[in-house]
């Protein structure tokens, strides 16, 4: 649908759901007895903000309490086709009736039907489904090495790959080996080893960094927990030319970017290369259920052979159910297109708030950034501020508020979240 027509249709639209739930909270406990449970038992490994969510509903969740908020973070881009959706729900509670699991060791009637799918909407002939986004990423990188020992002809146990600074795919050991952050190792050593790191976005330095060793280049298009950093663009045309001069592999993490998030179904269609695998997950079932996969060409995939790689609940029926449907939603309801139109606006109007606070705005498609100044006071007391108007964002790095609605998200939406938004960014 052209763009004039998608926000023509939304300016009829209403911005509330039209069933709002009880006021009056039905639920057991109070808000500080939930966080004390999740304080007294579990680990301590997250600073969530105080608010218990016990529904949701599209781009709208509500709290215990019965106060509604604006989603603007959608799990971390997991949740692009909004909360709950109906068609992902009947996709799931259907499938959960007939059959869940089968394990690997038999075939299943879902799998090869979400195969196809998956690799029709991404271009790449074959998939590797995981679970969860580091699971697809450590399927990623042992499917480069054995790509750089069986094909390329790389000595054995010297391969290495190449990854960018200010890099996150996840918290597994091998992941964390080639984080640059340090709040992400400490105390986690010893480290996998055979991993470069070079800065991101500086096409120069990958050149200067390949051996005839290097297997792959992985990274993300834009770097989502690093603050929402977009590389110069034609840096991913760039260093898709440099691997193929050198005959190593370009891999993307698609996990956050992936699926419509920055206007495109993957964002390296914005530079208009073809990358040699991709990781994808979270809102690969639209928040339901974890799946993730790898994606990638004939060459690579055809390194495992049977038992090489696995995973109990990876491709299983209710999952591949789950996928479909989730795939079918972006591309039915033009999530894509959707996030192109509505972020330019979004990015065009957050550049427009005369705050002092504001560094930079930048994005693509609704994965978007406010860089605060250092005199801000760092960006969490802005979502505590935010989410006291109704908005739940959560900062990345110091200093750095994203917004990423769920692509569902409407104009007039939008309009009510920037009105409260410009208000926190202004009175604070
Ligand atoms: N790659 C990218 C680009 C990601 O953003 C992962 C891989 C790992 O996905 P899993 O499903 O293993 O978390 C991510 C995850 C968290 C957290 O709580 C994770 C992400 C974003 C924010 C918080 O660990 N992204």
């Amino acid at each position: 649908m052209a763009t004039t027509a998608v926000l023509e249709i939304e300016r009829e639209e209403k911005i509330m759901p039209t069933i709002l739930p009880s006021s009056s909270s039905t639920s057991a406990f109070t808000t500080q007895e939930y966080i004390n449970l999740e304080n007294t038992y579990g680990a301590r490994n997250y600073h969530p903000l105080e608010v218990v969510i016990t529904r949701g509903e599209g781009v709208w969740v509500w709290d215990t309490e019965g106060n509604q908020y604006l989603d603007c973070l959608s799990a971390y881009s997991a949740l692009n086709q909004g909360h709950c959706h109906p068609r992902i729900l009947k996709a799931l509670t259907e499938q959960a009736a007939r059959l869940t699991l089968t394990s690997r060791a038999f075939y299943n009637d879902q799998l090869g039907l979400f195969y196809e799918k998956i690799c029709k909407i991404s271009g790449f002939p074959r998939v590797l489904p995981m679970n969860t986004g580091a699971e697809a990423v450590e399927t990623a990188i042992k499917a480069v090495r054995k790509w750089a020992y069986t094909v390329k002809g790389v000595p054995a146990d010297k391969a290495e790959i190449i990854v960018c600074s200010n890099n996150f795919a996840g918290r597994t050991i091998s992941i964390i080996s080639f984080s640059t952050e340090q709040q992400y190792r400490f105390g986690f050593a010893p480290f996998t080893p055979g991993f470069k790191i070079v800065p991101y976005g500086d096409a120069a330095a990958l050149e200067a960094a390949i051996t005839p060793n290097t297997a792959a280049f992985f990274l993300e298009p834009i770097q989502g927990e690093g603050g929402i950093i977009v590389p110069p663009e034609g840096y991913l045309r760039e260093a898709e030319r440099i691997c193929r001069q050198n005959n190593v592999l370009l891999i993307l993490d698609e996990i956050q970017t992936g699926l419509g998030r920055t206007g495109k179904m993957f964002a390296f269609e914005h530079e208009g290369i073809k990358p040699d695998g991709i990781t994808v997950g979270k809102a690969l079932s639209g928040g339901f259920y974890p799946i993730s996969a790898f994606l990638s060409t004939h060459e690579v995939m055809d390194v495992f052979r049977p038992g090489d790689h696995g995973s109990t609940f990876g491709g299983n029926p209710l999952a591949a159910a789950v996928g479909m449907a989730a795939l079918d939603v972006i591309v039915d309801e033009n999530l894509p297109e959707r996030a192109a139109s509505l972020g330019a606006y979004f990015l065009e109007r957050l550049r427009q708030i005369p705050s002092p606070h504001i560094k930079e705005v930048r994005g693509k498609g609704l994965l978007i950034g406010v860089e605060l100044k250092p005199s801000a006071y760092g960006a969490r007391r802005f979502c505590k501020a935010l989410m006291q108007l109704g908005i739940l964002a959560k900062e990345t790095r110091e200093n750095v508020i994203r917004f990423a609605p769920p692509l569902v998200i409407t104009r007039p939406q939008l309009d009510w979240a920037l009105e409260r938004i410009e208000r926190v960014l202004t009175t604070l």
